[in-house]
């Protein structure tokens, strides 16, 4: 059964860390994998995190199974986080939400969902787009077709192409988009051109899947979250995947929720249980843990309140270092390539290098990223990013 499988690449983007760590140049740098880093290049788990932690040790008491839609209470603060208490409550009846495993789980049940409503949907996403994204649309039974973002030349988005091919789209279809900090180019639509989607997405009849795994890096926790409640309230249908892998730092805990908008009869209880069967199909029910110290920061008021203050704290950060990093290169004569690195927004950026060049910044001076270009922001520091602007201005 098994003897003709052959060995796989690894990841283009999780395989790089492997690759870093075998390194031995003591000046290397990770620019790979999307995660928060601090100035000594840890991941730390976040205090309020910790603190939930140390409360659950003491007070979980017992590891019996729980419900497939989810730790108790915790989808209700993802749709209070998310869309926010005032929406969820005129959308009352109306979504059905269920916890998930991280942000790809919700994509996967998100994407199994839509193909048992409509099999065969296609989904529109991105040029460029996140790497896991067709991948996982497709094992889901879905097709894909590619509308117009990112333009490299003028490292801006291309709305009026954006909109023109989205008029490609025929009722019915999904149009996949990202809620904030959008990967792997760093540029979002500003508000005025999120009208734009969202009136043509209404006016066509298309559904929107808003894929939010970055809420509270761009601007912040209620201004980042303005376009998927947009979307929420004006449109009948839409969908939203959900993780809590950056901003509660509960990467490997597998912490996400998704949340779907129906008008159809019994709209919140069909899409609920249908959810569930779909868990239930994969895996039956998600992991705990992450939902349960999620829940209990956001549940109290002290412990959510250091919450939104450290999120801020690493917002601020990654947001100085994007900066720090495209006045450099500016300086270095090249802010006509680079200086939209500073505009742009949450973890990542998409340098303009081809593969040759970003191999030989990996080849010669350590420094790791996808051959696309994206850096991972979070992964400079003060310290690196002259050594970084160096070794870019390199290859120029
Ligand atoms: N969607 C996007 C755009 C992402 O960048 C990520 C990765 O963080 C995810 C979804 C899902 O992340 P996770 O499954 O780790 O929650
Ligand atoms: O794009 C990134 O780097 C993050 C992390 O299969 C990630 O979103 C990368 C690949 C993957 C899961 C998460």
């Amino acid at each position: 059964m098994f003897s003709h499988l052959e060995p796989l690449p690894a990841d283009p983007i999780l395989g790089l860390s492997a690759l870093f760590k075998a390194d031995t140049n003591p000046e290397k740098v990770d620019l790979g994998v999307g995660v928060y880093k601090t100035a000594e290049g840890n991941t730390p788990i976040m205090r309020s995190i910790q603190a939930a932690f140390d409360r659950l040790v003491k007070t979980e008491g017992s590891k019996v199974y729980i419900a497939p839609t989810g730790w108790p209470g915790f989808t209700d603060a993802a749709l209070d986080l998310s869309l926010g208490a005032p929406l969820v409550h005129a959308l009352e009846g109306q979504i059905g939400a269920i916890q998930t495993p991280g942000g790809c789980g919700a994509l996967r049940l998100g994407f199994e969902l839509v193909n048992h409503a409509a099999p065969g949907t296609t989904v529109w996403v991105s040029n460029p787009t996140w790497a896991n994204h067709v991948p996982t649309l497709k094992a889901a039974g879905l097709d894909s077709k590619v509308y117009r973002y990112y333009d490299r030349a003028t490292t801006s988005i291309d709305i009026e192409g954006m909109l023109e091919d989205l008029k490609g789209a025929k009722a019915g279809d999904l149009i996949l988009l990202h809620a904030s900090c959008h990967n792997p180019t760093g540029a979002d639509l500003n508000d005025e051109e999120w009208d734009r989607v969202i009136e043509l997405i209404g006016e066509r009849g298309l559904v929107p899947f808003l894929d939010m795994a970055y809420q509270g890096f761009a601007q912040g926790l209620e201004a980042d979250a303005g376009p998927l409640r947009r979307a929420f309230e004006k449109l009948p249908e839409a969908v939203l995947s959900y993780s809590c892998s950056k901003n509660f730092g509960l990467y490997r805990e597998r912490t996400g929720a998704l949340i779907v908008k129906s008008q159809g009869k019994d709209a919140a209880k069909a899409l609920t249980t249908n959810l569930a069967r779909i868990a239930r199909e994969n895996y039956s029910m998600p992991p705990s843990h992450g939902a349960a110290l999620m829940t209990t920061v956001m549940q109290d008021e002290a412990l959510r309140a250091d919450w939104v203050a450290e999120l801020g704290e690493m917002r601020d950060r990654v947001n100085t270092l994007r900066r720090t990093l495209a006045d450099s290169l500016t300086q270095k004569g090249y802010g006509a390539e680079f200086g939209a690195v500073g505009r742009q927004t949450g973890m990542f950026s998409l340098l303009n290098l081809t593969p040759e060049q970003v191999a030989a910044v990996q080849k010669d001076k350590s420094i790791y990223f996808p051959a696309n270009g994206r850096i991972n922001v979070a992964g400079l520091t003060e310290a690196n990013i002259p050594y970084v602007a160096d070794a870019i201005a390199g290859v120029m």
